[in-house]
């Protein structure tokens, strides 16, 4: 099998460079083969120091087999530009790679769509960038050469894309709707799943829905929304309460992500927090340091999306790798008016009360609905 070495630079800080290297070999048969770290990444010239890049270079010419050079930040198109020169190998930045790994796992049409629409917003600043670059480099001063005219086709192309990739997404979005008015209409009871890439989403999902979709560890298994009616087949038949209750397990967030990305997959994750319950997963076996920054991270993303803090059930998950004292010390950590429950979909633990959790949730609402 044909393996892809790359070279990562990254912060020097352990989550940054574990997290990065998961992404990348979360890509099929990508190998990091060396990590550089750097204190900032956000110099004018090649986003890291010049004797950074030169250290690089010197690895780069006394390996054979260095594909790629991934950069775990931001660079503009000139900072690209001025590293794939002085090193002769492609260099890509970590929404690129985010893209590239996102492309690699989607399989439904909308996820692709949305992708795409990502895509776009990530080449337009460039294009600008450059356009900027060949109005400061051209010979003749003004407009009209030859230059600015394929940047401007490439930018009108571009914006082309948009509306059109944008006009299908809103078909997909009318269509979401439709299902949702349908849901409503029959007095659906909605439990969605969201949180931190790999958090155990998917893995719970099934446990509850009695599904056998794709789980994994690497990162962003999952792209796009899966809906299925809660298995209830230990309550009693005649148990009106258990029945109409529909599950959305979705794509999970990550730290760092980009306005326009978030933007991108807005709807499909919208719909997850139009759901009636949110449950909120926090993958209680790592670190705390780990735990803060993915805790903060999702946070931000609710937030940006606007979510209705009183719909949220924040999950601890996979308990079965971790001690009380430490799930103890997880939940002192996290938002107080929250309700917080620890579970495990690898041994059970946890999932009969959140299940009657998920009951009980169901109940009150039919009675406000009742009582307005
Ligand atoms: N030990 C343990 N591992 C678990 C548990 N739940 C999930 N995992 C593992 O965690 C990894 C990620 O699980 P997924 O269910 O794919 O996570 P996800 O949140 O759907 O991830 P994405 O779809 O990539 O965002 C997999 O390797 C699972 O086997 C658990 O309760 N205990
Ligand atoms: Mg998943």
């Amino acid at each position: 099998m044909y393996q892809h070495n790359v070279i990562l630079v990254t912060y020097p800080e352990n989550f940054a460079i574990e997290e990065a290297k998961s992404l990348i070999e979360s890509l099929p048969n990508y190998k990091v083969s060396k990590i550089f770290t750097q204190k900032y990444l956000n110099r004018t010239k090649y986003g890291m120091g010049a004797g950074k890049a030169e250290e690089i270079k010197q690895f780069v010419s006394q390996s054979s087999d260095i594909e790629k050079i991934i950069v775990d930040e931001h660079l503009s198109a000139r900072q690209i530009f001025n590293l794939e020169s002085l090193l002769n190998t492609p260099v890509i930045d970590r929404e690129r790679l985010i893209l590239d790994l996102f492309y690699s796992k989607a399989t439904t049409n909308e996820a692709k769509l949305q992708i795409q629409l990502a895509e776009v917003q990530y080449k337009m600043p460039q294009i600008r960038e450059k356009a900027k670059l060949m109005s400061k480099s051209s010979e003749r001063a003004g407009k009209g050469g030859m230059g600015e005219y394929i940047v401007d086709v490439q930018f009108r192309d571009l914006k082309r894309q948009m509306s059109f990739i944008k006009e299908k997404l809103y078909d997909a979005h009318l269509k979401r709707q439709e299902y949702r008015k349908q849901r409503l209409r029959k007095g659906m009871f909605i439990v969605s799943l969201v949180g931190y890439t790999s958090s155990g989403k998917t893995t719970l999902f099934n446990i509850l829905s009695k599904e056998s979709k794709e789980t994994s560890a690497s990162l962003f298994t999952t792209l796009s929304t899966t809906t299925r009616s809660l298995n209830t087949s230990e309550f009693s038949k005649d148990d009106e309460n258990a029945k109409n209750i529909l599950m959305v397990d979705t794509v999970g967030f990550i730290s760092r992500l980009p306005h326009y990305m978030i933007e991108a997959f807005k709807s499909t994750l919208e719909e997850s927090l139009e759901a009636d319950l949110i449950l909120f997963l926090i993958d209680s076996s790592e670190g705390l340091n780990d735990i803060g920054i993915k805790y903060s991270s999702s946070w931000n993303v609710l937030k940006e999306l606007k979510v209705d803090k009183s719909k949220l059930l924040i999950i601890l998950s996979k308990t079965d790798v971790v001690d009380a004292a430490k799930i103890r010390e997880i939940m002192s950590y996290m938002e107080n008016s929250i309700d917080k429950i620890a579970i495990s979909s690898k041994t059970g633990y946890g999932i009969d009360k959140l299940k009657k959790i998920i009951i009980l949730k169901k109940q009150e609402k039919e009675k406000e609905g009742n009582a307005s």
